[in-house]
């Protein structure tokens, strides 16, 4: 308890010393997550649209100052890249591989294979063949254009329910539980320099990582290259499954893959269920909003503490953890303001909404210490 306090006061200290409590406009920390972490393992962030545009000016100078990998948020998912049987758009795609290339940001394809955010004219899909074929030019395509250009690509996302079972995705219904050791095939034909991975929420709770590591098997036995799993790290205030996390990198370590940390946020605020399933919704209130003008210092200190606690993990096993990347820039910009229940005030991610460390950034950095 003594020593929770005494740290706490080091970092107040640290904070008040590098300029955050004073209020100056300039935001930028001293130290760098890059940097800091650059022996153990990439650092990396969710870029959106305007970011990828270049047009979020104030988010430009953080973003080449703390990440050295980046993953497109949304930009690369089918319904965007191929949204027409015969179009594909690659504008925003390309944009993000040439700002990776010049900033030396390693860019992680998200996703070829994903039930969600299907473009409207394969959404309805009956025909097994014709969801073939939309399976299989797709993957084709993306994967090509991109090969030896990304650096890791999400071949399958989200494949799972909760149990480890199957999810029944259109995927799943048209083409059998095999789409996913097909989508792992034509990826890598397609991106043979590009590592390959499988990435879900929830991976590292006990049913799920067996479902998980039964499809990785499944892969392997087929001959077919996997390189890693992600854990996405949608993960809740106060309830950080460390030991089932440890126990999975352990496991997915012990076939042979390396493990990323894809998505990682920490959601402040209540909720009735684990997870990320984007079709999961509950209503705003007062009550699901408590901190509309500030977090509390409690609160504040929860956070920071939860994040030391995973960051202290992820060193311990940073032989096998190649990357870890944030859901996001700041908090402002968090896809957890509008999920599960739209317009609250959430308080994620390391950086504040005006783009300054907050208590949490800088227990991550000491852990390094
Ligand atoms: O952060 C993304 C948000 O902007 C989108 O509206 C949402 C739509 O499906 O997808 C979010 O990102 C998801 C990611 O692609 C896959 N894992 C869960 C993420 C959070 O929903």
């Amino acid at each position: 308890m003594l020593k929770n306090k005494c740290s706490w006061l080091a970092i107040t200290a640290a904070m008040f010393l590098s300029g955050y409590t004073s209020g100056q406009n300039n935001a930028a920390p001293a130290a760098s997550l890059k940097e800091t972490f650059k022996n153990d393992f990439l650092i990396g962030t969710a870029l959106n649209a305007s970011q990828i545009e270049g047009k979020d000016t104030r988010a430009a100078a953080l973003i080449l100052q703390q990440f050295n990998a980046a993953t497109p948020e949304n930009i690369m998912k089918s319904m965007i890249i191929h949204p027409a049987w015969d179009r594909y758009d690659f504008d925003l795609a390309d944009k993000l591989v040439d700002y990776g290339k010049k900033n030396n940001i390693k860019i992680n394809g998200h996703t070829l294979v994903w039930h969600s955010q299907l473009p409207a004219f394969m959404r309805n899909m009956k025909d097994a063949d014709s969801v073939r074929k939309f399976f299989t030019d797709h993957i084709n395509t993306v994967a090509r254009r991109y090969s030896g250009k990304v650096f890791s690509w999400d071949v399958v996302n989200e494949a799972l329910n909760e149990d480890g079972t199957m999810r029944k995705s259109i995927f799943q219904q048209k083409l059998g539980d095999d789409f996913v050791t097909e989508a792992f095939r034509l990826a890598q034909a397609a991106s043979p320099n590009t590592e390959l991975y499988y990435n879900d929420y929830n991976n590292e709770q006990p049913a799920k990582r067996a479902g998980c590591i039964a499809l990785v098997k499944k892969i392997q036995a087929a001959g077919v290259r996997i390189d890693g799993v992600g854990i996405q790290g949608h993960w809740q205030i106060g309830k950080i499954p460390l030991k089932d996390i440890e126990e999975s990198i352990l496991q997915y370590a012990a076939l042979g893959l390396k493990v990323h940390i894809t998505e990682l946020d920490i959601e402040v605020l209540p909720r009735n269920f684990q997870g990320a399933d984007v079709s999961q919704r509950m209503e705003n209130n007062a009550a699901l909003n408590p901190y509309k003008t500030a977090l509390p210092d409690s609160v504040q200190q929860q956070l920071a503490n939860d994040y030391e606690a995973l960051f202290k993990l992820f060193l311990k096993h940073s032989d096998k953890i190649d990357r870890v990347t944030f859901w996001g820039v700041n908090d402002g910009q968090s896809w957890l303001n509008d999920w599960p229940a739209r317009g609250r005030t959430n308080y994620p991610l390391l950086f504040d909404r005006e783009f300054k460390p907050k208590p949490a950034f800088y227990k991550v950095i000491a852990t390094k210490n």
